[in-house]
C-alpha cells in the first residue's frame, strides 16, 4: 500500500485526487472517488455558488469521507463560489486557470487546506509564501486549460522550489504514471481523464465512447491566440476553431464559437459543435469501471512497479 504525507494530512487512504473537471465533476463523481479512498473534487467551473452548494450537500449524503471543491479562477462566479466553500467548511479547495492570491487569506483563516494547481516555478513559490497546504504541478499533457511545461520537467522543478507536498498531474492514467510521479518527487497524483470512464461519471455516452476509442494523437491544443490554450479531442469543433484562429477570425467570433462548447460535449454529446476536453492519456483509458476500482488498480500497479524498481538497485 502506498501512503504518503498527503494521506495523513487529508485523512484519505490513497494519495489520489480526481481532477476538477468543469461541467463533469459533480457531487456524485466526487463522492464515488472519496468512497474509493481518493479525494473526490467538485468542479465549480463556470457554475454559480448555489450549484456548488447543492453539489456539496449531495456529496455529503453519499459519503462521509472528505471531499474538495475546485475553483476555476476565470469563472465570473469565482467570488461567490469562494464564499460558499468557506460557509460550507469544505476541507480542501483546489484552484485552476489563474492566481488564487485574493482568496488565500480568508480560506486559510477558515482552516481550509488550499491546494492550487501551478504550471510554473514562480507560481509554486508564490503559493508557498501565501500559505498553501500542498501544490498540484500540472503539465501540459492534461486536458483542459494547459500551461507550457510537461509533467516530466515541471514536477521536479516545483519539488525543488517548495517544501510543501507536491502532487503531479497531466498524462497520468495508470500505475506507471503514478510510480513515475513519485520518482520525480511527488507524493500524490491528480487524474482527470482516467476518471472520465468512471461508471459514476455522468458525461454523455458519446463523450465516454470517444475517450475509450481515443488513440495517441487524438488530442490537440486550441485557444493559444486568445491566451487560453485548451487541450481537447481532435473533433470537427477543434478543427473549425483552429481554422478560425489561424484564418483571421475576429476575437469576438472565436469567443462566440467557444461559448457553450463544453456543455454541448458533456450534456448533449454533440460530435460537431462540442468541445471534448481530454488529456493525452485518453488513449490509455480502455474501459468503464467504478471509480473505486480505478483507484485500486492504478495504485496496485504503482506499488508493483516501485517494488520491482528497487530490486534493480544493487
Ligand atoms: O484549470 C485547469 N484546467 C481547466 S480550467 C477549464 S474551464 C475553461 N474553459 C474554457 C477556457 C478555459 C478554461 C478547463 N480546464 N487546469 C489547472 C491549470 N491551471 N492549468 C494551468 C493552470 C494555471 C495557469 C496559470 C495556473 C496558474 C496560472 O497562473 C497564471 C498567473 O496568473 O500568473
Amino acid at each position: 500500500m502506498i501512503q504518503s504525507e498527503l494521506c495523513r494530512m487529508l485523512g484519505i487512504r490513497y494519495p489520489v485526487f480526481q481532477g476538477g473537471m468543469a461541467w463533469i465533476a459533480d457531487g456524485t463523481l466526487a463522492a464515488a472517488v472519496s468512497n474509493g479512498g481518493g479525494l473526490g473534487i467538485i468542479a465549480a467551473g463556470n457554475a454559480s455558488g448555489e450549484w456548488v452548494r447543492e453539489q456539496i450537500h449531495l456529496a455529503r449524503t453519499l459519503t462521509d469521507r472528505p471531499i474538495g471543491v475546485n475553483l476555476m479562477l476565470m469563472s465570473p462566479f469565482a467570488d461567490e463560489v469562494a464564499k460558499v466553500v468557506t460557509e460550507e467548511a469544505v476541507p480542501v479547495v483546489t484552484t485552476g486557470a489563474g492566481n488564487p492570491s485574493r482568496y488565500m487569506r480568508d480560506w486559510t483563516a477558515a482552516g481550509i487546506r488550499v491546494i492550487p494547481v501551478v504550471a510554473s516555478v514562480a507560481m509554486a513559490k508564490r503559493m508557498t509564501r501565501l500559505g498553501a497546504s500542498a501544490l498540484i504541478a500540472e503539465g501540459g499533457e492534461s486536458g483542459g486549460h494547459v500551461g507550457e511545461l510537461t509533467t516530466m520537467v515541471l514536477v521536479p522543478q516545483v519539488c525543488d522550489a517548495t517544501e510543501l507536498p507536491v502532487l503531479a498531474a497531466g498524462g497520468i492514467a495508470d500505475g506507471r504514471g503514478v510510480a513515475a510521479a513519485f520518482l520525480l518527487g511527488a507524493c500524490g497524483v491528480q487524474m482527470g481523464t482516467r476518471f472520465l470512464s468512471a461508471a459514476e461519471c455522468s458525461i454523455h455516452p458519446v463523450y465516454k465512447e470517444k475517450i475509450l476509442k481515443a488513440t495517441d494523437l487524438c488530442t490537440t491544443v486550441t485557444g493559444r491566440r486568445l491566451g487560453h490554450p485548451v487541450r481537447s479531442l481532435r473533433t470537427p469543433f477543434a478543427r473549425a476553431y483552429t481554422k478560425g484562429e489561424f484564418g483571421g477570425m475576429s476575437d469576438e467570433d472565436l469567443e462566440a464559437m467557444g461559448t457553450g462548447a463544453l456543455r454541448r460535449a458533456v450534456r448533449e454529446g454533440d460530435p460537431v459543435n462540442g468541445c471534448f476536453l481530454a488529456g493525452q492519456a485518453a488513449a490509455m483509458v480502455r474501459r468503464e469501471q467504478p471509480a473505486a476500482e480505478i483507484i485500486q488498480e492504478v495504485m496496485e500497479g504503482a506499488e508493483a512497479l516501485l517494488r520491482k524498481a528497487s530490486s534493480w538497485v544493487k
